[in-house]
């Protein structure tokens, strides 16, 4: 329907057409009707914010993405593996399906799954199959040609399914393999599979540990890597190191020490969030604590507080980071998907670090490579915001943006406000144009006047969360404008938040970038605002001609 084109993203991955998950049949439905940041002042320095599927790799020069696909309709069901390649994970490659459900072990669907390079350049593709009887069992498989760098063809395990969910486990509820990594004191491998426990715990989220010497046979280590009761089925659980003083991505197998902590993510099935938390592993005993116990996976930390999930991360050795990749789903309603042909997108590839001030989170940053889709720069200075005011900025067309801000606020009037007075809630306030003492105020992006989509089928709903601003710090944004998804970063990635967005009016030349203050008692100055029109990355199907690699 060339009526809705204008919602396809210019440098988001998406596929050319129909569904790409991520998740279930069953998005739920909400959406921002605008765009904006919130913020209010704690006397502690604190400041209030609100506004996939398959693995990815690196591959002999490639990147690859690897993603749940419906090669027949926009909606979930008869899943496939996607397949796409990039030199710089900005601009993609479509390749042909990867692999496609023909046994009775994937017959319900090839679903999410892992690749783990082993010595030697090979690589092991561990994936869940939905099998004929809808069982959930793990299957490897491998490249056909190693050799090939576009690992276009897949062959099989002969001895699959490898895994079977264990006794006591549901025959639905264990999936996702995770990248395996390496414990040298086993002279093992080590995948770990999320699930959940109805019976010993209460609706507990758990992680299975499997210890393997060959990716044929798998042992299942004694306990659980780690439980949360409440919390449900884990999906896409991911597990990684990171580094505590240096600013560097680490390889997977990278063991637990000093200035090494273990990150824990979870996608929670019950609530469609991807958690975190940051904490200490013992491979000796198959446990993970989280540092803090009230930030544990599943009750604090999440990566992104909007749309974000089934994400995944892969340690890119050739720039020595780890690159986290999420899945964003739509919010509008699944009839309005079938008319567009179309649903869903990759977040852009964000690079993950410690966040060495705060000591207790993780800092996400979209990778170098976007900024090279920077064209004009709009240096606006420095914008003093009186209380109630709505200014148009003058940027060119809105659609495509990469807007970086720094906010200085003079609280003097309403220091000692606490958050009864401040008469702003994310979940219940009316978004940007609702008032309170301390905000909202921020950015309205793809925005015509105020409200820039008169969308039915949609449920508009404020997202947010609070970003911590240490003393010295000043208030620092980063807002990511793609027709029809916005990406937020708080903080250098401290505080995430994507939202998709449907306008209506406000598309093409129509779009545009306004900021605000709605604080009734607040003085809010944009010390610095640089907007950069975005190129479009030309997302298109692989030509082996015009490969100059
Ligand atoms: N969707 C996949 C599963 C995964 C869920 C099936 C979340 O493997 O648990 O399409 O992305």
């Amino acid at each position: 329907n060339s009526m809705l084109l204008w919602q396809r993203t210019s440098f988001h991955f998406q596929p050319e057409k129909n569904w790409m998950n991520g998740v279930d049949r069953n998005p739920y439905l909400i959406v921002l009707l605008f765009f904006s940041f919130l913020f209010k002042y704690y006397p502690d320095g604190e400041l209030l914010l609100l506004t996939v599927g398959a693995g990815p790799m690196y591959y002999k020069g490639w990147y690859h993405l690897f993603y749940q696909y419906n090669p027949d309709s926009a909606v979930w069901g008869n899943i496939t593996w996607g397949h796409a390649v990039s030199k710089d994970l900005v601009h993609w490659l479509y390749l042909p399906i990867a692999m496609v459900p023909d046994h009775w072990y994937d017959a319900n669907g090839v679903w999410t799954g892992s690749a783990t390079l082993l010595p030697h350049g090979r690589l092991a593709m561990l994936y869940t199959g939905s099998t004929l009887e809808s069982v959930q069992v793990q299957n490897l498989a491998f490249p056909a040609d190693p050799d090939d760098q576009l690992l276009l063809d897949w062959v099989k395990a002969e001895s699959n399914p490898v895994v079977v969910p264990p006794p006591g486990v549901g025959a639905k509820d264990f999936r996702d393999p995770t990248t395996a990594w390496y414990v040298a004191a086993e002279g093992a491998w080590f995948v770990a599979i999320g699930s959940k426990n109805d019976t010993l715990r209460r609706h507990s989220g758990i992680v299975l540990v499997y210890k393997t010497v060959d990716f044929i046979q798998y042992e299942l280590l004694p306990g659980v890597l780690h439980a949360v009761d409440g919390t449900g089925m884990w999906e896409c659980v991911d597990f990684f190191p990171v580094a505590t003083e240096v600013a560097t991505g680490l390889d997977t197998s990278e063991p637990a020490g000093p200035g090494v902590k273990h990150v824990l993510k979870a996608s929670l099935d019950d609530d469609k969030h991807d958690y975190y938390a940051i904490g200490t592993y013992n491979a000796a005993l198959n446990a993970w604590e989280p540092d803090e116990p009230e930030k544990d996976v599943g009750v604090g930390l999440r990566y992104d507080y909007g749309k974000f999930y089934a994400s995944k991360t892969f340690f890119d050795p050739l720039k020595k980071r780890r690159v986290l990749w999420g899945w964003i789903g739509e919010t509008d309603s699944e009839r309005t998907d079938l008319t567009k042909g179309w649903a869903s997108l990759q977040a852009l590839p964000r690079t993950v670090l410690f966040d060495q001030k705060t000591g207790s989170s993780l800092l996400q940053w979209p990778v170098d490579e976007v900024d090279k889709l920077r064209l004009t720069k709009n240096n606006l200075g420095s914008i003093s915001l009186a209380a109630g005011s709505v200014l148009p900025l003058d940027v060119g067309t809105a659609t495509q943006l990469d807007i970086v801000a720094e906010f200085a606020l003079n609280y003097s009037a309403s220091a000692n406000a606490n958050e009864a007075d401040v008469g702003y809630n994310c979940s219940t306030s009316g978004g940007a144009a609702s008032r309170g003492v301390l905000g909202p105020f921020g950015f309205l992006v793809l925005a015509d006047q105020n409200r820039s989509s008169v969308a039915s089928d949609l449920v508009k709903r404020v997202y947010g969360s609070i970003v911590p601003v240490l003393d010295a710090e000043t208030l620092t944004l980063r807002i990511v404008v793609d027709h029809s998804i916005v990406e937020s970063f708080a903080q250098g990635g401290r505080t995430c938040i994507t939202s998709r967005v449907y306008p209506t009016r406000a598309i093409y030349g129509a779009a545009r970038l306004f900021l605000f203050n709605n604080a009734t008692g607040v003085d809010v100055a944009c010390k610095s605002l640089t907007v950069w029109q975005m190129n479009s990355a030309f997302i298109r199907p692989f030509d082996s001609r015009l490969d100059s690699s």
